[in-house]
């Protein structure tokens, strides 16, 4: 148990190696589920089949993985689709015109890109707001809401929402669904359902998966209703992974667990580090006792990842300039500069310009993402030379 944080919930570990992989369930009793590329299977009379009739509406490799998946979120339904923001289509395909979503402000800027771009395109409208602020959460919805869309912690200014305290004032509205992204945790350290959320959502690309190698995302739900819309949707627009990337995805979680708590290690360890670093004006990270949700962040969750934002600036305080956020990023040799995050290999960008750059000015503004904000996806390396990395780059961008 990671100190001061939740219990971890028992065999989890366990569930991830096991679950949906019963060596009985294949002819051969094979141990490593098969991959099944197969896009068509025989039937026995018209109509009549032993389970599976074409790869979009299910494949045996996949239902593994969905298994699996919502195993570890202690969930009764799990499903995958072709990407994260394919989990998304799939959730506001549910709805229709008319309907209103809430979403915190600070989501993924692709999530934001769907919502406003395309979501109100079809007469679904998004308001964002701080859900951090219950009362201005409150304040946001609408007798047409159906939706509240929570990423918890935030991307990329790591904002830890109560989810609790979220879901019970959203349930009090009739119909309305509460969706957490849960990207940035993975079920090993959160787990929204038992908070009160409908749905849980992942961009597994990112540590589910863990390998830096497969685009994929997940829902899971105990809601049979909403699981059976939301299967029916996967098929019905299409928006499935491979055979291959589900057996990929098989494989990454079952390192799991052990991944998580080296990158919840190795995090800490670079956080404390930055936080004294005099060319560093803050770190935001859930794990810190100077986050300003630290409570909340160990009363829902049982740890951190690898997740962390901070902002540069010189040894006067004033915050770095593009030109030498650039040079930082440009002069770190262990982290790579590039998107995503959650794979064993280090990563650090500025999301101003790469990952957040659909987010209108005025809100990045708002959010805090300026030019003097890094992401940094703390990777499996040794954390001292991960800390040599930084200083190098801090050094070299101010030099
Ligand atoms: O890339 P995709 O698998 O479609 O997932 C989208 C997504 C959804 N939710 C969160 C919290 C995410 O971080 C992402 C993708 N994010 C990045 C690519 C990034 O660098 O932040």
């Amino acid at each position: 148990m990671a100190e001061g944080f939740l219990p971890f919930s028992p065999g989890f570990a366990t569930k991830a190696i096991h679950a949906g992989q019963k060596p009985e369930q294949w002819s051969s009793n094979a141990v490593v589920p098969p991959i099944s590329l197969s896009t068509t299977f025989k039937q026995i009379a018209p109509g009549k089949h032993k389970g599976f009739e074409y790869s979009r509406s299910g494949n045996p490799t996949r239902n593994v993985l969905e298994e699996c998946i919502a195993s570890l979120d202690g969930a009764k339904h799990g499903l995958v689709f072709s990407t994260g923001l394919g989990a998304l289509v799939a959730v506001i395909n549910h709805f229709k015109a008319g309907d209103h979503v809430v979403s915190v402000d600070d989501v993924y800027g692709g999530t934001g890109r769907y919502l406003t771009e395309v979501g109100e395109k079809f007469g679904v409208e998004t308001t964002y707001v701080d859900a951090s602020d219950i009362e201005k959460f409150k304040a946001a919805i609408r007798p047409n809401t159906k939706l509240v869309w929570l990423e918890s912690p935030t991307n990329p200014t790591l904002k830890v929402l109560d989810i609790k305290k979220i879901a019970e004032i959203a349930h009090k509205h009739k119909d309305i669904i509460v969706v957490v992204d849960n990207t940035f945790l993975t079920s090993y350290f959160q787990r929204p359902l038992e908070l009160g959320a409908d749905i849980v959502m992942y961009s597994l690309t990112k540590y589910m998966n863990g390998h830096s190698d497969v685009v994929m995302g997940a829902l899971c739900t105990n809601r049979d209703d909403l699981h059976e819309s939301l299967r029916y949707l996967q098929n019905a627009l299409g928006i499935v992974p491979s055979p291959f990337d589900c057996y990929l995805v098989n494989r990454g979680l079952k390192t799991l667990s052990l991944r998580m708590k080296q990158h919840m290690s190795n995090s800490l360890k670079v956080a404390h580090f930055l936080e004294s670093h005099p060319l560093v004006i803050k770190v935001i990270h859930p794990g810190l006792p100077s986050h300003p949700q630290y409570e909340i962040s160990r009363k829902q969750s049982s740890g951190c990842s690898g997740m962390l934002s901070f902002y540069m600036g010189n040894k006067d305080g004033k915050p770095a300039t593009l030109e030498e956020s650039t040079k930082f990023l440009q002069s770190l040799k262990i982290f790579s500069l590039a998107e995503s995050l959650g794979g064993y290999e280090s990563l650090a960008e500025l999301p101003s310009i790469m990952t957040h750059a659909s987010v209108p000015p005025e809100r990045r503004e708002l959010l805090g993402i300026n030019d003097s904000l890094i992401r940094v996806s703390v990777g499996l390396e040794e954390a001292d030379d991960l800390c040599n990395d930084l200083d190098r780059a801090l050094k070299a961008a101010f030099a």
